[in-house]
């Protein structure tokens, strides 16, 4: 691979040929080939990054003072990854990730866009988001979805500040040029709090109508942390030591994904235990729910703890350490491995 014959440069071509071209908008292949098809593996931009929730947090306190609600619509400090420029909002190549801080009595309004979302609370009580008219609480850990083109809208009825984590496909949806928003009035609420885990209360069962009736690509759209901590619990009882314990959120209905581009699981590491995550084509970001983390992602080391965020590239080696030898440590991982997989791409390598 390294003995690959070295390509022509831009340089080598004479000025007024260049001119040429640009004036057609034409532009030779062979200078930027090996950058757009890197022999061997990609070479992501992504760089390895840590976002720590004690610098974050004081930072988005202070945005609840410099920017209203009315002038944000969405009050929120993007995890911006340096590798990509700060500009471009990327968290990975495809991810979109932000903290987003809402105080009692705001709202934010009502919209509904072409990229896909995901909450997961990262702190306090009292805070719900509408979606779809279905009114979905707000506790520490729970992972809400906003799909592709649902309303949505948030709300504080609670007192203190309410954080969550945000994470979207924009990047993706933006590279494709088919990002936008539509403005709403606030949402009808249609049916009880949280009625779609209502129905779906249980994996292995699910509604009998849903059976023989469409019941919507979105049948569940919030999954409480305190089930996800015990069914991790539970699996950990069935792993055995070295095997990550790990859960994929998924569709009831369908068992796939829950949403078409982004993946989201939960990750126990048992204390004092050490995991090297099974090697993908996936881009992927780590989020502390519970605990402290030592984490190596390919040679940078970070240590990590409650609800700090990692950014780890496409084909990344990545090792997680629960740095507690008393208590277990959980994290939320989003990845981009649904869109890989429906575009043929995703690949795992062995360890
Ligand atoms: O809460 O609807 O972080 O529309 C970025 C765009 C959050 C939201 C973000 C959004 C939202």
């Amino acid at each position: 691979m390294n003995d690959a014959p070295k390509l022509g440069t831009l340089e080598e071509l004479p000025l007024e040929y260049r001119t040429a071209l640009t004036t057609t908008n034409l532009v030779p292949l062979w200078p930027s080939l090996r950058g757009f098809l890197p022999h061997g593996h990609p070479a992501p931009q992504t760089v390895p990054t840590h976002w720590r929730y004690s610098e974050i947090r004081p930072l988005l306190l202070r945005a609840g003072e410099l920017a209203p609600i009315e002038k944000a619509e969405r009050r929120v400090l993007v995890l911006a990854n340096p590798g990509h420029g700060l500009d471009g909002l990327h968290t990975t190549g495809t991810i979109y990730c932000g903290m987003q801080l809402i105080l009692p009595g705001e709202t934010a309004p009502n919209h509904r866009h072409t990229p896909s979302a995901v909450r997961l609370v990262v702190e306090g009580e009292g805070g719900f988001t509408v979606v779809n008219g279905e009114r979905l609480p707000m506790n520490r850990g729970d992972l809400i979805l906003t799909p592709s083109m649902n309303w949505h809208e948030h709300g504080h009825a609670g007192s203190g500040p309410v954080v969550w984590l945000d994470a979207l496909d924009l990047p993706l949806v933006f590279s494709m040029e088919a990002s936008y928003a539509i403005e709403g009035a606030p949402q009808r609420v249609r049916n009880a709090p949280d009625a779609s885990a209502t129905r779906y209360r249980r994996a292995g069962l699910v509604p009998y109508t849903s059976l023989d009736t469409q019941c919507g690509d979105y049948p569940l759209l919030r999954w409480p942390w305190h089930e996800v901590r015990a069914a991790l619990q539970a699996l950990a009882s069935d792993t055995e030591a070295g095997q990550p314990v790990h859960l994929a959120y998924v569709n009831p209905q369908t068992g796939a994904e829950c949403l078409p581009t982004l993946g989201f699981s939960a990750l126990m590491l048992r204390p004092g235990e050490e995991l090297a995550m099974p090697r993908d084509s996936a881009s992927a970001v780590y989020h502390v729910v519970e605990g402290r983390i030592d984490a190596q992602i390919n040679h940078t080391a970070f240590a990590a703890e409650d609800a700090d965020v990692l950014a780890a590239a496409a084909h990344a080696k990545v090792r997680l350490a629960n740095r507690s030898t008393e208590k277990p440590a959980y994290l939320f991982k989003i990845d981009d491995a649904p869109l890989q997989r429906k575009i043929g791409i995703y690949e795992s390598f062995p360890a």
